[in-house]
């Protein structure tokens, strides 16, 4: 008989009586069933936590103005501008962090006026009605995306001479 074999074997009993080492041994066997079953449930939960997470991923970016999720231009400061240049805006495509106060720069040839909600995020910028012909400052709390247009040049739908927001 192997030594390894003769080490595992304990007899439950010895004269007729429990042997303790035995049910030291069961003790043992036992914690490692509770351990086994302890992984089993991580394992289980660590599964159904990723896939909630996967669910959870968010909402491609809409598309507004044209603006493709790879347009959009960062800028890290409190506080921006973008500017008519030519039949287009400066940036048009423009990504800020929540918070930040974003001016859009109108005139009598380009009046700006932002569009609808995107995606039940409502727009600061929309309450210009027939667009504004100064520059209009707003502060964007809220993630999502502004879109907006000229009334001379741009539409409603992004088309001409439009821009859209990305706010994180
Ligand atoms: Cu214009």
């Amino acid at each position: 008989m192997p030594p390894s074999r003769e080490k595992s074997y304990i007899a439950p009993c010895i004269n007729g009586t429990p042997d303790p080492q035995a049910r030291v041994l069961q003790k043992e066997k036992f914690m490692i069933f509770k351990i086994l079953a302890g992984l089993i449930i991580l394992a289980t939960v660590g599964v159904e936590f990723a896939q909630a997470q996967e669910t959870q991923t968010p909402a491609p970016i809409p598309i507004v103005a044209g603006c493709q999720p790879g347009d959009y231009q960062s800028v890290l400061v409190c506080a921006t501008t973008i500017a008519p240049s030519g039949r287009t805006y400066s940036p048009k495509c423009l990504k800020v962090q929540r918070g930040t106060q974003v001016t859009i720069v109108g005139s009598a040839i380009h009046p700006v006026q932002g569009m609808g909600p995107i995606n039940g995020v409502q727009n600061p910028f929309t309450d210009i009605r027939g667009g504004a012909v100064e520059a209009v400052t707003k502060t964007l709390s809220e993630p999502g995306v502004y879109g907006y247009f000229c009334t001379h040049h741009g539409d409603e739908n992004g088309n001409g001479m439009a821009g859209a927001i990305l706010v994180e």
